[in-house]
């Protein structure tokens, strides 16, 4: 109980952090981009986890406030890291299904960007596949509102729910995030290796993009190039890092 009532003035205590996780070209491995990854500093108790606290968030309807401010910071940063950088810089958010079908995402996005004078094609949602356990129509307005705006939308976790692919057939995304599980018997594992193989070559057909994520090895990464995955993302280039880290990083990339 206590942390949901500290969790109610995180925000305006500015306990909440974004740490940033890069995302690279998988043929030039050059940074592309980031993933926002929430962080509680509690004055306590410390850094507290996302998976400890954002499911409260949820319970509590906090998680609306609380993806708000995520999603502003998120551009904020995004623009300020294009401009010190003098190249494009993006940015991929988590929004979880109660803050999609709880907040009015879109209006919050197009005030995001507006504010922070921030392309729309630098945003990225990553939404995972239950968004469209409830109403399949209703995720789709949404995300057609999403792509009106011009914003991306990717499915994280791809490949774990059992309508993925139902999922690629009825909503409009434009990436997905393969799961990290399906990365960690490759490359000696030869099923695994055909199975991600097989991914890369769908989101190919499909012409949408493919983030693989987790990837931990040399071996895994070599694998994902030979087979033309478009980004990486994992510990073995990158762990998520704060702001200003990542913009040194960036700095330093070119
Ligand atoms: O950073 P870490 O790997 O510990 O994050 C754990 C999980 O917490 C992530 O996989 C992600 O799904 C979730 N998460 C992180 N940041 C956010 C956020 O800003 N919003 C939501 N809804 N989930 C987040
Ligand atoms: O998809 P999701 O939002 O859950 O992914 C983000 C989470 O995955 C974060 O908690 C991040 O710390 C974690 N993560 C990122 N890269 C790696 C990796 O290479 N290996 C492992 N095990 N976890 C990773
Ligand atoms: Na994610």
């Amino acid at each position: 109980l206590r942390l949901e009532v500290d969790l109610h003035h995180a925000i305006e205590r500015r306990e909440l952090e974004l740490f940033f996780q890069p995302q690279f070209d998988g043929r030039t491995l050059q940074v592309v981009g980031a993933e926002a990854l929430l962080r509680w500093r509690h004055p306590q108790l410390g850094m507290v986890p996302p998976d400890r606290f954002i499911p409260l968030a949820e319970e509590s309807g906090l998680i609306v406030p609380i993806g708000r401010w995520v999603i502003d910071e998120a551009c904020r940063q995004a623009a300020e890291w294009s401009a010190l950088a003098c190249r494009p810089i993006g940015v991929a958010v988590n929004v979880s299904v109660r803050q999609m079908l709880g907040d009015d995402i879109a209006s919050v996005v197009a005030q995001a960007l507006r504010r922070h004078a921030l392309p729309a094609q630098r945003l990225e949602l990553e939404i995972t596949e239950s968004l469209a356990v409830g109403d399949v129509a209703q995720a789709r307005l949404l995300l057609a509102r999403l792509a009106d705006l011009g914003v991306g939308v990717a499915i994280d976790d791809f490949g774990v729910g059992y309508s993925s692919l139902a999922y690629l057939r009825d909503l409009p995304v434009q990436r997905v995030k393969i799961d990290r599980s399906f990365l960690r018997q490759v490359p000696q594992d030869a099923g695994s290796s055909r199975l991600v193989g097989a991914m890369v070559s769908m989101a190919r057909a499909l012409e949408i993009g493919l983030v693989a994520e987790g990837v931990e090895t040399v071996e895994q990464l070599d694998f994902l190039c030979e087979q033309g995955c478009d980004a990486i993302q994992g510990y073995l280039l990158g762990r998520p890092i704060a702001g200003d880290d990542f913009l040194h990083r960036l700095m330093a990339d070119d």
